[in-house]
């Protein structure tokens, strides 16, 4: 067994094999820390255990393996219950002027501060191994690391919640989550318990009209909208308290995919969503969002239909319009995924002076929740010294020891008031958190209040307001959903609901199940009214149209021209947009001069739901290759299935093979005009009127 002297040169290392079993071994260069033991100990052969001989048993004295072992046995800790899987981002937030009317938060006040942020989106149902694409709500949380301490803003990207009362919310998550005794199925609500649980829960229709809805099916977690959903109170100076909501508004402007699509890059790409975010803020593109107040008054709460305090209800904003207040823009990934996005812990109750809580009974449970929930998750009261949780202001107190302390706080005194520490932590009125003074007095009672008990009118008003293509696929994913339910009685109560919510949804989906006449007769607590339809809970036409941030795949056959994809290229580029070249074998693909183009993709492994719109470029022999290729049949039908902007040049037998037509957003670019319409059809987004299903 003889063991050569490694020469120590960085060149050579990886081609370093010293020993007679062929295991490399890589070596630190002379003047570098070499791996150790987490005890700091020079580790000197990271490639095998200590044995009994060269061939005998391993040896129990092994210290360097059991560390190593005991390490990675315990290297997962406990996913999250709901919002297991999630992709972060670091960034900062900036004022556009200063809230020192309403809100005496020190990071609103000058818009000269910037605020750093840690965002983590998520999807809620599924566990953390579980796809991107899932019909879900999706988390939006934000850090906010102020110099009056740490804010977090733990919003959804949907406006409104299932319950309004956070003793429900385990049930909630039960009936979602896979079912106990089969352990299925994973990250979906198509499934018995969950419309059991809904069908028997009138308030959550309005928020159900929202998840059926495509805002549940996210293009990118950097074009969807965030909420705070619940009523919270903006307080000034003067102690003077406003009523607020919430709002985030992507730069890039809302989009969504459709049903058909989400079921593909599930399969293609599961990790498609944190992908995105990923690759934008790597590329310099980064998200970018605003925040928005909408600020209203006690006075102007009680003239509202609803409650404010009831979570099941937004605030239609013709009623109080979006106050911009400033932007946040990340532009950082993570460095380590467990360390940062893993590790976080957001906690509604974490606030600033400025802000405070309403009495929201949904709300005012997560105030309990998350600090609880951390301790299993993050193992012990000590999370806050975990780098991504700690402050980023000083801070101390008196608190002592536990699980995992990090700190080593100095001299005898861990109590207050005190003598001995003159220096120890103290408190400050003036400088201090202080509740707003708010009137509470009431008999203990466990009462749901009068004003919670309208729970279809929102649902309609969400269902009126909604664009027609928006109409039709919320009725297309009830029907799917509903249809995966075998219990007969669940789905015939849940078109009972649905007939109280809006007659033409409720027949589209009763005619799409063949049940009509069959819908239960459900009694609702208060008969729904017709309010006026609110434009702005689109999702789409809120924001000039715009190719921005979309990425266009171009196919490309033997023989295409590489002038068109310079061409191509330089315009796509010039929009904020990416281009991807598609290509049907991985090393590349000749142009017409015979000039070898290496391919960013593989067609076998890049179907066109990755991409916003498409362009497929060939020469005669290509064309008549790709004519043959399933892969590409599929590319063009499925991107003019999906209502995609698509441009081709020199595919006459693919085109005739792909069914494809004159139609609108599907453009000849040979010419120079038709480069310019493609970049028209790409920035308008999806031709809904070539949609069939
Ligand atoms: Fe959460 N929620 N939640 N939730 N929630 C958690 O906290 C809970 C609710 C939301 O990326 C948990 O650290 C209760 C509404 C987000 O780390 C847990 C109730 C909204 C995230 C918890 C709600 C949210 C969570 C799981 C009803 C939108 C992920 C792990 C009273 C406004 C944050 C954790 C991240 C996470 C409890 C309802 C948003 C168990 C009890 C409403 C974005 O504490």
């Amino acid at each position: 067994m003889a063991r050569k002297k490694p020469n120590g040169s960085k060149k050579s290392l990886l081609e370093l094999k010293i020993t007679d079993g062929g295991e490399t071994h890589q070596q630190a260069p002379p003047g570098e820390v070499p791996l150790t033991t987490n005890q700091g100990l020079p580790v000197s052969d990271n490639q095998n255990s200590l044995r009994a001989g060269e061939r005998g048993p391993t040896l129990l004295e092994d210290f360097v393996l059991r560390e190593k072992i005991t390490h990675f046995d315990h290297e997962r800790i406990p996913e999250r219950i709901v919002h297991a899987r999630g992709a972060g981002a670091h960034g900062y937030f900036q004022p556009y002027q200063s809230m020192k009317k309403v809100t005496k938060a020190a990071f609103l006040a000058d818009p000269k501060v910037k605020t750093p942020v840690f965002v983590r989106f998520s999807t809620v149902a599924g566990e953390r191994g579980s796809g991107d694409l899932a019909r879900d709500v999706r988390g939006f949380a934000v850090k906010f690391y102020t110099s009056e301490g740490n804010f977090d803003l733990v919003g959804n990207n949907i406006p409104v919640f299932f319950i309004q009362d956070a003793m429900k919310f385990p049930d909630l998550i039960h009936s979602v989550k896979t079912e106990p005794d089969r352990g299925f199925p994973q990250a979906a609500s198509a499934h018995d318990t969950f419309w059991d649980f809904i069908s028997l829960m009138p308030e959550s229709m309005h928020m159900i009209m929202w998840v059926m809805s495509d805002r549940a099916i996210p293009r990118s977690l950097r074009m969807m909208e965030g909420f705070g959903i619940h009523t919270f109170r903006l307080v000034n100076d003067a102690g003077k308290t406003h009523f607020v909501k919430f709002h985030w508004r992507p730069k890039l402007g809302n989009s969504s995919v459709l049903w058909d699509e989400a079921v593909k890059i599930n399969g293609a790409d599961p990790d498609f969503h944190r992908r995105d975010l990923w690759d934008a803020i790597a590329a310099g593109d980064f998200p970018e969002f605003e925040l928005g107040f909408q600020i209203f008054d006690e006075a102007m709460a009680d003239r509202f239909e609803f409650d404010v305090l009831d979570a099941t209800k937004l605030i239609p904003e013709e009623l109080v319009p979006l106050q911009m207040v400033g932007k946040m823009v990340l532009d950082r990934n993570p460095d380590n995924y467990f360390a940062e996005t893993e590790q976080v812990a957001f906690c509604p109750s974490h606030l600033v002076p400025g802000f405070d809580f309403s009495e929201d009974p949904l709300l005012q449970g997560r105030l309990f929740s998350y600090l609880d929930t951390q301790l299993s998750r993050l193992g012990g009261p000590n999370f806050h010294e975990i780098p991504v949780n700690r402050p980023k202001c000083p801070f101390h107190n008196l608190q002592r020891d536990g699980i995992h302390r990090v700190t080593v706080p100095a001299g005898r005194v861990s109590y207050e008031p005190n003598s001995l520490g003159p220096a120890s932590p103290k408190e400050s009125m003036d400088r201090g958190f202080t509740t707003s003074a708010r009137p509470t007095e009431g008999t203990a009672v466990r009462v749901r209040s009068g004003s919670f008990s309208d729970h279809y009118s929102q649902a309609r008003l969400f269902y009126k307001s909604i664009t027609p293509p928006e109409q039709k696929h919320l009725a297309n994913a009830l029907t799917f959903e509903l249809s995966k339910v075998e219990t007969e009685a669940i789905r015939l109560r849940m078109l009972g609901h649905l007939l109280l919510i809006d007659k033409d949804l409720a027949n589209t989906v009763i005619v799409a199940m063949g049940a009509e006449g069959q819908a239960d007769k459900i009694v609702p607590a208060k008969t729904p009214i017709d309010l006026e339809p609110s434009p702005a809970l689109r999702l789409y036409g809120k924001t000039e149209p715009t190719l921005a941030g979309r990425k266009v795949g171009l196919l490309v056959g033997a023989g295409f021209d590489a002038k068109l994809k310079k061409d191509l290229l330089a315009k796509i580029e010039s929009e904020g947009a990416k281009m991807a070249l598609v290509t049907a074998k991985i090393q590349g693909e000749l142009d017409s001069k015979g000039d070898l183009h290496p391919g960013d993709v593989a067609l076998r492994a890049s179907p066109s739901v990755l991409f916003d719109a498409i362009v497929v470029l060939a020469g005669k022999e290509g064309d008549g290759k790709l004519a043959t290729d399933p892969n590409a049949v599929a590319y063009l039908m499925d991107a003019i299935r999906h209502c995609k902007a698509v441009g081709f040049s020199g595919i006459p037998s693919l085109a005739e093979k792909a069914n494809v037509e004159k139609q609108d957003g599907v453009v000849d670019i040979t010419s120079d005009a038709g480069v310019k319409s493609f970049i028209d059809a790409g920035r308008t987004g999806r031709f809904w009127k070539r949609e069939v299903d």
